[in-house]
C-alpha cells in the first residue's frame, strides 16, 4: 500500500478523546546520567521524581548507537537497517576511504515515501509539532514534510554551533543556526528556549480542544560541551575525586535537561492537561565518550556494547502506569511507534513491524514481551568502533565485528560490564547466534561494509 493510500483511511477515532503525546528525547544521554539511574555528580531532580510516578525501564536500547538512525526508527517503527539509514546525514555523505573497510551506504534523508508517527497522529486528528533536533535530511526533508505542522528549530544539522543565543557561531565552514528562534535575548540558553516554545506550542494546540503530539528533541547534552554559568559555577564547587562523572559542564547541561523536564510537567499539570497526556523521557543513543561516563556499562555512543545503546526510558500514562514501577525488559526505541499508535487508536501502517507495543509491560512492569531478539546493525566507523553487528538474546549478546569477522559473547546477566568474551569457551551458542544474525540482515537487507581496494 503506498503512504498516500494508507493515510487515505483515516478518521479521527471515535470514543473518548486520545491521549496527548509529549515525547522528549534527549541528545546524547548516557545510560548512567540521571540521579534515578546511579548518576554520582548530575542532580536531576525532576527526573528523578518523575520516575518515582511512572514506569521506568532498565534495559531499553536505542535502536542505533548514533542520533539520525535511531530519530528515523523511532518515528517509522523501521529498523534503521530497514529503512537504510544506519549512520547521521554528514556521515552519510562522507564516509572515510582511509580504513581497513568502505562503510556500507546509507541514505543521508528519511525518504518521504516513510510514513512518520507525525503523519499516522496527523491523519487521526492530532496536532503535531517537533522542536529542537530533526537531523534526518535536508532541507526538502525537514518536518513539515514529514507530517510535522509546526517545526521550531529542526534543520539538516546534528547540533548548534553555540547554546547561547542567537545559536550560531563563527564557523569559517558553515553558519549553523537554529531556525525560529532569531529574536531573543542575550545569554538566552538553548535548552531554555527551546522549553519555552514547546510550552507556548502546548498552549496554542490546548486551545484546538484536540489531541497532540509534541516531539520535544532537546539538542542536550551533545556537543558543544556548554552550561550555564551559575549551574557550571554550582558543579565545579561539588567536583569532587572519585565521582564517576566528571565533567561539570556537562552535569550543569543535564541538569538543564532536567529542568526543561519539569517545566512542561508543571505547565501541563498547570493547564489540566497532565492526566490525559502520555509523557515519555529518554534519549537517542549511549553517553558520548570521553564526556561522560557510562559506567558500569562498556563503552559508549558509537559502539554495539551497552554504554552505546542502552539508554534512559520514562513512560508516565496516568491510570495506566503504576507509580515508582521498574521493567527490567529489553526495549528499543523502535518499539515507542507501535506503542503510541495503540495509545492513540490508528492502525500501525504496513511495514512498520519492527517493534512491539509496550503497553503489556506498562500494565505489568514484570512482564515480558513475546521477543527474543533484538538486533543491531552499525556498519561503520566511529571513535569507538569498527563496523559491528549484533544480536541481543535475553541475556546473551554476540557482536560480530566486519573487519576480521571475529566474535564476541557476553553473559549480561553475568557480566554485565562486557568483560568476559565467551565466545571460545562456547562456540555452539556464538554459532548459532551469528546465524540468527545473519538471517535476520538478509530478511532486512541490511547493507554490509566492503573492503577498501585502496587499503592493503
Ligand atoms: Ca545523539
Amino acid at each position: 500500500m503506498q503512504r498516500r493510500q494508507f493515510l487515505a483511511l483515516f478518521a479521527p477515532p471515535l470514543g473518548p478523546p486520545p491521549p496527548n503525546i509529549v515525547l522528549i528525547l534527549a541528545d546524547d544521554l548516557g545510560w548512567s546520567d540521571l540521579g534515578c539511574y546511579g548518576a554520582d555528580l548530575h542532580e536531576t531532580p525532576r527526573l528523578d521524581r518523575l520516575a518515582r510516578q511512572s514506569l521506568r525501564f532498565t534495559h531499553a536500547l536505542s535502536a542505533a548507537p548514533v542520533c539520525s538512525p535511531t530519530r528515523a526508527s523511532l518515528l517509522t517503527g523501521k529498523h534503521p537497517a530497514r529503512l537504510g539509514i544506519t549512520i547521521w546525514h554528514e556521515g552519510a555523505i562522507d564516509p572515510p576511504t582511509n580504513r581497513p573497510l568502505l562503510p556500507a551506504p546509507s541514505e543521508p534523508n528519511l525518504a518521504h515515501a516513510e510514513i512518520t508517527l507525525a503523519e499516522v497522529l496527523q491523519q487521526a486528528g492530532y496536532s503535531t509539532a517537533l522542536i529542537g533536533k530533526w537531523h534526518l535530511g535536508v532541507t526538502s526533508h525537514y518536518p513539515e514534510t514529514q507530517g510535522f505542522e509546526v517545526n521550531i528549530g529542526g534543520t539538516h544539522w546534528g547540533a548548534p554551533a553555540s547554546y547561547f543565543h542567537p545559536y550560531r557561531g563563527p564557523s569559517s565552514k558553515e553558519i549553523r543556526f537554529v531556525p525560529g528562534l532569531q529574536l531573543g535575548e542575550p545569554g538566552e540558553y538553548l535548552t531554555d528556549r527551546l522549553t519555552t516554545e514547546a510550552l507556548r506550542t502546548i498552549d496554542s494546540f490546548a486551545a484546538r480542544r484536540k489531541p497532540f503530539f509534541l516531539y520535544l528533541a532537546h539538542h542536550a547534552p551533545h556537543t558543544p560541551i556548554a552550561a550555564k554559568p551559575e549551574l557550571l559555577a554550582k558543579y565545579e564547587q561539588k567536583l569532587t575525586p572519585g565521582l564517576a562523572h566528571k565533567n561539570p559542564a556537562y552535569a550543569a547541561m543535564v541538569e538543564s535537561f532536567d529542568q526543561s523536564v519539569g517545566r512542561v510537567l508543571d505547565h501541563l499539570r498547570i493547564r489540566a492537561l497532565d492526566q490525559n497526556t502520555i509523557f515519555i523521557v529518554t534519549s537517542d543513543n549511549g553517553g558520548y565518550l570521553p564526556v561522560t561516563n557510562n559506567a558500569p556499562l562498556r563503552s559508549g555512543k558509537g559502539s554495539l556494547y551497552e554504554g552505546g545503546l542502552r539508554v534512559p526510558l520514562i513512560i508516565h500514562w496516568p491510570n495506566v502506569t503504576t507509580p515508582n514501577s521498574v521493567s527490567a525488559e529489553p526495549v528499543v526505541s523502535t518499539d515507542l511507534f507501535p506503542f503510541l499508535c495503540a495509545a492513540a487508536r490508528v492502525p500501525i501502517p504496513p511495514g512498520a513491524t519492527d517493534g512491539l507495543n509496550l503497553l503489556p509491560l506498562l500494565r505489568n512492569p514484570a512482564a515480558r514481551l513475546p521477543r527474543e531478539n533484538l538486533f543491531f546493525h552499525y556498519p561503520h566507523y566511529y571513535p569507538t568502533t569498527t563496523p559491528v553487528s549484533a544480536l541481543r538474546s535475553r541475556n546473551w549478546k554476540l557482536l560480530e565485528y566486519f573487519e576480521d569477522n571475529h566474535l564476541e559473547l557476553y553473559n549480561l546477566a553475568k557480566d554485565p560490564t562486557e568483560t568476559t568474551n565467551l565466545a571460545d569457551q562456547d562456540p555452539t551458542r556464538a554459532r548459532a547466534l551469528r546465524d540468527q544474525l545473519h538471517k535476520w540482515r538478509e530478511s532486512v537487507n541490511a547493507r554490509l561494509p566492503i573492503p577498501n581496494p585502496n587499503k592493503p
